[in-house]
C-alpha cells in the first residue's frame, strides 16, 4: 500500500525518496520532515560530518498547499558537503574545471564490518568509494524524511512512535520497561537519547573512552507505538505478518545485526507461564468512550504482536547494532591492487550512532505500520480512511462483551 524508494549518494549532491501510496488530503509541512531530519543528527559520538550538515527536507512532489494530492510525493536532501566532494562524486567523466572539492585517489584497503569487500566483488568495483557512498548510514536521513510522512497518516488515527537507547557498548539502561510518557520525555537533546540519567551518563563515559582508543561502540534501541489499533497483519500468510514486516524493516537500517520484538531473544530462556501476558477481564465500564478491546493485559512481553497480529497493546520492537566499522585504529586488511597486507582504510565517521539509528528505527516502523493500516482501513483520501477507522471503532467497540456491575443482572 505504501511504499518508497530512496537514492542518492552520502558525498552527492543530494539524497531523495519517492513515498508512494499516501492517500490525498493529508496535511503536510515540510518543518514536520525536518524536525525529524536534525533529530536524526543528533547523539553523543557522532563524526564531524553532522557538523557541516544541516539536514532539511524540499518537497518536490505530491503536496500542494500544504495538502498531499494522492500523487507520489518526492523529497530531496541536499548534501552541504557535496562542494567538497563536487569533483570526486560528480556524475560528468570529465568534470568542471571548477567542480570544487579534492581530487582523491581510488580507495583499495576495504574495512571489515562496511559493506566495502563484499560490494566491490559483487559489482566488481575497482574503487571501493563506489561501494561506501551507497552503503553509507547517510541514506538513512531519506527514510527517516519518508518515516516523518508515514507518522502523520499515523497522527490522524492518533498513533505515536517514540524509541529510546537501552545500551551502547556495556553499559545499559537499568530502568527496565520503560513507559511510553517516558520515551516522549526524552529530550531531543539528550547525548544517548536513554531515559536512565544515570546510566546516559556511563554511556557517555564510554563512548569517549572509545574515541580515545580509536574504537567504536554499538548499542541496543527500542522502538514504541501508542494507540496501535488490534488486528493489523495477519496469521493468515507468512509474509503478511507484522512481526516480520517490522523484523524486516528494522534490520535493514545500517549495521543492525538482532531484532527483537517485546522481551525479544529473553523469552527463550523463560518457562511459558513466564513469557505470556494473561488476559484478564475488562475492567468494569465507567465513564468515557467503550474501549475496542475485550480485555486487559498486565503484561506486554509479547510488544503488542500475537501470532502477527496487533492485539491492541503498544507494539514495542528493539535493535541492536553493531559498532561501526571505520576505525581509528584499524583492523587488519588487504590493499585490493596488490593483495598484500594492509590497515583498513580510515574514513571521516562516527564513534557511535546509536542514537541516530534509534530515529531511524521510528521512521521504519512507522512506514510499516501506516502501511498496516492503509491495508486493514484503505482509503484514497484521508477523509475516507477517518471515516473507516471511526467505523470500525464504534463497531468494534459494541462487539465486546462487558461485564455487569456486581448487584445488576
Ligand atoms: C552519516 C554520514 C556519514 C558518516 C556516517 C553516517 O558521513 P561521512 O562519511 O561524510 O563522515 O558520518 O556513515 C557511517 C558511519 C558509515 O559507516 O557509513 C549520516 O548522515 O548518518
Amino acid at each position: 500500500m505504501l511504499r518508497f524508494l530512496t537514492a542518492g549518494e552520502s558525498h552527492g549532491p543530494s539524497l531523495v525518496v519517492i513515498v508512494d501510496g499516501l492517500p490525498a488530503g493529508l496535511r503536510v509541512d515540510a518543518a514536520a520532515l525536518t524536525r525529524d531530519l536534525r533529530r536524526r543528527q543528533r547523539g553523543h559520538g557522532r563524526g564531524r560530518r553532522m557538523a557541516i550538515e544541516a539536514d532539511a527536507a524540499v518537497m518536490t512532489g505530491g503536496v500542494r498547499r500544504g495538502l498531499t494530492t494522492g500523487a507520489p510525493v518526492a523529497v530531496r536532501i541536499d548534501n552541504r558537503d557535496w562542494v567538497n566532494w563536487a569533483f570526486t562524486m560528480h556524475p560528468d567523466e570529465h568534470p568542471p574545471a571548477d567542480a570544487g572539492g579534492a581530487h582523491r585517489p581510488p580507495l583499495t584497503r576495504p574495512r571489515p564490518g562496511h559493506a566495502d569487500l563484499a560490494g566491490a566483488m559483487k559489482y566488481g568495483h575497482a574503487d571501493l568509494r563506489d561501494v561506501l557512498e551507497r552503503a553509507s548510514a547517510r541514506e538513512t536521513a531519506a527514510r527517516v524524511a519518508a518515516g516523518a510522512l508515514a507518522r502523520l497518516l499515523l497522527a490522524e488515527a492518533g498513533i505515536v512512535v517514540a524509541s529510546h537507547v537501552t545500551a551502547i557498548g556495556p553499559e545499559r539502561s537499568d530502568a527496565g520497561v520503560v513507559a511510553f510518557d517516558d520515551i516522549l520525555a526524552i529530550a531531543d537533546e539528550s547525548p544517548t537519547r536513554c531515559a536512565d540519567q544515570a546510566a546516559s551518563a556511563r554511556m557517555v563515559a564510554a563512548i569517549d573512552r572509545a574515541r580515545e582508543a580509536g574504537d567504536t561502540l554499538g548499542g541496543v534501541f527500542e522502538v514504541a507505538a501508542r494507540g496501535v489499533p488490534a488486528g493489523l497483519g495477519s496469521y493468515a500468510q507468512w509474509d503478511r505478518r507484522l512481526d516480520g514486516r517490522l523484523a524486516q524493516a528494522l534490520m535493514s537500517i545500517p549495521a543492525i545485526k538482532a531484532v527483537g520484538i517485546g522481551i525479544g531473544a529473553e523469552a527463550a530462556a523463560l518457562r511459558g507461564s513466564q513469557a505470556h501476558d494473561e488476559i484478564l477481564p475488562p475492567a468494569i465500564e465507567t465513564a468515557g468512550p467503550p474501549t475496542p478491546l475485550p480485555a486487559v493485559r498486565p503484561t506486554n512481553r509479547a510488544g503488542g504482536l500475537e501470532g502477527g497480529v496487533t492485539n491492541g497493546e503498544e507494539v514495542r520492537a528493539s535493535a541492536s547494532m553493531k559498532p561501526i566499522a571505520t576505525l581509528m585504529a584499524p583492523l587488519r586488511s588487504i590493499d585490493l591492487d596488490t593483495g598484500a597486507a594492509a590497515p583498513a582504510a580510515i574514513e571521516r565517521s562516527d564513534v557511535c550512532a546509536v542514537p541516530a539509528a534509534s530515529v531511524v528505527g521510528e521512521a521504519m516502523v512507522a512506514l510499516v505500520l501506516a502501511d498496516a493500516f492503509l491495508e486493514r482501513f484503505g482509503g484514497d483520501s484521508v477523509e475516507e480512511l477517518r471515516r473507516r477507522y471511526a467505523d470500525w471503532q464504534r463497531l468494534a467497540g459494541a462487539r465486546v462483551a462487558r461485564p455487569r456491575k456486581s448487584g445488576t443482572s
